[in-house]
């Protein structure tokens, strides 16, 4: 069946097909966690996040808050459906019979937290324990399509307990320092351990029948078992990437835009035993573009390399944040139609413009892209 505004359905299979319904996350009540275990790997080591937290300030709220909104419209614009979440208190203290935090997080980027393969969305197990209940924004849309796609399948993987067994000693000391981190995460010794199956959704990349996923601090060997035993219908395989001291979430690393094609960080390389798979399927990797900052912008997690981590609205469109001329550049040569977003002031409430939407409905249907096994 196609696609009509006046219809909820959620399908969506790959990251580029024709984007029809997204949610748009938002910045209200965002707050800065206090440190925890994984969230403190996560942390780089100069970073004015250090020893801080509490509520983010009301005016970088509202202009974050201000950048997601015109982002909206701009996709409203196009025609696409877009639906927000609904924003819980993040003030609010978490306590379960196994952990204690102070406070949680935010709801900027669903893409963390929600993973659409087909006709579900699945809500990750997550890895932090500040954004253990993160999904209860997204619950009254999950229930609205419920509701009104008979064929939506809203699922809900294990809930993990999240004890400091979950986390390695190693990574709680102050200074690791940037050569000890790359040795690490090259022979993949990340905060996270084998305890339980731990991922977050931004770790997985959908290709159709493949599912490619990130093995680092947000997801772990179990996560990634759970996901094929889970999607037995699939290929889910794991890569990973030695350049990145600090490796959660695949999306500012690797970035599909179509078939055939995929950018990826040249100072977070796919191995080469890991590219065989994309070069025999006739994938071609290309690095992507530098990034047009040296630096994130103030009190921001993630790296400047949010540079690439970009919407695809289709075959022949991306939306690409309006600072990132190398970035818009790159896109044009590859022969597509930017659409520049202003989002960098949005960057420190959880990421870029990939991360701060979820796909609902994309056109397509599963595709094998990978034949040669
Ligand atoms: O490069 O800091 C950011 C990913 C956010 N979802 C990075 C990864």
């Amino acid at each position: 069946m196609n696609w009509s505004p006046d219809k909820t359905q959620v399908k969506s299979w790959n990251e580029w097909d024709t984007l029809r319904h997204v949610i748009v996350g938002k910045a209200d009540d965002c707050h800065i966690p206090p440190e925890e275990p994984a969230l403190d790997a996560k942390v780089p080591e100069d970073s004015d996040m250090r020893g801080q937290w509490g509520r983010r300030p009301q005016e970088t709220i509202d202009r974050a808050n201000e950048l997601l909104d015109t982002f909206t419209d701009t996709l409203r614009k196009r025609g696409i459906r877009v639906d927000r979440p609904t924003p819980t208190d993040f003030s609010k203290p978490v306590t379960t019979p196994d952990f204690h935090t102070d406070s949680q997080f935010g709801c900027m980027p669903p893409r963390d937290v929600l993973l659409t393969v087909g006709h579900e969305i699945l809500e990750a197990t997550m890895s932090y324990r500040c954004r253990w209940f993160e999904y209860l924004c997204y619950r009254p849309l999950m229930q609205q399509y419920w509701e009104e796609d008979p064929n939506f399948r809203h699922e809900a993987a294990p809930k993990p307990r999240l004890t400091d067994a979950d986390y390695h000693d190693d990574y709680l000391s102050e200074a690791i320092g940037i050569e000890k981190r790359l040795q690490w995460t090259a022979e993949k010794h990340f905060v996270t351990t084998e305890e339980e199956p731990l991922f977050d959704a931004a770790d997985v990349l959908r290709f159709g029948k493949d599912l490619i996923v990130q093995h680092g601090f947000t997801t772990n060997l179990k996560g990634i078992e759970w996901l094929r035993r889970h999607f037995p219908d699939h290929r889910v395989r794991a890569v990973n990437f030695p350049g990145d001291p600090y490796p959660i979430h695949i999306d500012a690393t690797f970035t599909p835009l179509r078939p055939g094609l995929i950018l990826n960080n040249p100072n977070r390389r796919l191995p080469d035993e890991q590219r065989d798979y994309f070069k025999k399927n006739d994938w071609e990797i290309v690095d992507a573009a530098q990034p047009a900052h040296n630096t994130p912008p103030p009190l921001c997690y993630s790296s400047t390399w949010l540079s690439m981590n970009v919407l695809v609205l289709d075959l022949k469109t991306v939306c690409v944040e309006a600072s990132e001329v190398y970035q818009m550049e790159q896109m044009e040569k590859l022969g597509m139609e930017v659409i520049p977003v202003e989002l960098r002031d949005a960057y420190a409430f959880g990421g870029g413009l990939h991360c701060c939407t979820a796909d609902v409905y994309r056109d397509g249907d599963c595709e094998d892209y990978f034949p040669n096994q």
